[in-house]
């Protein structure tokens, strides 16, 4: 299998986090999004959103491909189905599908470089508008996670709400959001850090890490 990803791409990283939980191997390919290189072809014809995370691997003799992160985990559930990234319960399930949303749908699409470009282009604030985005979804996001939290956002298990939360909180702490009004998520983001897998999915741990000034 291979992975197209970027170093802090966050979705990228969540995808980073269900391999290593699951054990799979893969090949990693970066993208430099801070370069373009997501809007040029190659990397472009094969996803024409012009985003990371891809995977992609060989099946039949024939080459298959799969975008958005969320949509790749779910895949990598059914192939690889252990340890699970969800509850077997149908109600845990979907709480847990829940939280993932708040991040995937609720923050990430409005931090991406090129929203932020759309934002400044028009001669928003695009400081206010990330730091607006993150408050309201975190709120949310802390207030639902208490509520069936254990060690982890669901329960004792690492679950896709955890693969969603470390890399979101994240990207919160590099666009300076305070993250003192939600111990609940810190509290549960130290428990994910203390995994080795979490640990090797850590961007600074991936060959395309810069250590730049952030
Ligand atoms: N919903 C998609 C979002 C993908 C996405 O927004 N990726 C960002 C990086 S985390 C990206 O590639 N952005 C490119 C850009 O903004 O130009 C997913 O979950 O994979």
């Amino acid at each position: 299998m291979k992975l197209y990803g970027y170093w802090r791409s966050g979705c990228t990283w969540r995808v980073r986090i269900a391999l290593a939980l699951k054990g799979v191997t893969y090949e990693y390919q970066p993208v430099h999004l801070l370069k373009g290189e997501q809007h040029e072809d190659p990397y472009r014809s094969l996803n024409l959103l012009e985003s990371v995370p891809l995977l992609e691997w060989h099946e039949g003799g024939a080459i298959r491909r799969l975008a958005q992160s969320l949509a790749i985990i779910d895949f990598l559930e059914q192939r690889f189905p252990s340890p699970p990234l969800l509850p077997s319960d149908p109600w845990l399930r979907a709480r847990t599908r829940q939280l993932a949303e708040i991040v995937n749908s609720g923050i990430q699409p409005f931090q991406t470089p090129f929203v932020l470009g759309q934002v400044k282009a028009v001669g928003g604030d695009d400081k206010g508008w990330v730091q607006l985005f993150h408050t309201r979804g975190l709120t949310a996001l802390e207030e639902e996670t208490s509520r069936t939290a254990g060690r982890f956002s669901v329960g004792d298990a690492p679950s896709i709400a955890d693969c969603c939360l470390v890399p979101q909180l994240y990207a919160s702490r590099r666009f300076k959001v305070d993250l003192t009004p939600y111990p609940t998520l810190t509290r549960i983001e130290a428990a994910c850090e203390a995994l080795p897998a979490f640990q090797a999915a850590h961007p600074d741990r991936q060959p395309d890490a810069e250590h730049a000034p952030r």
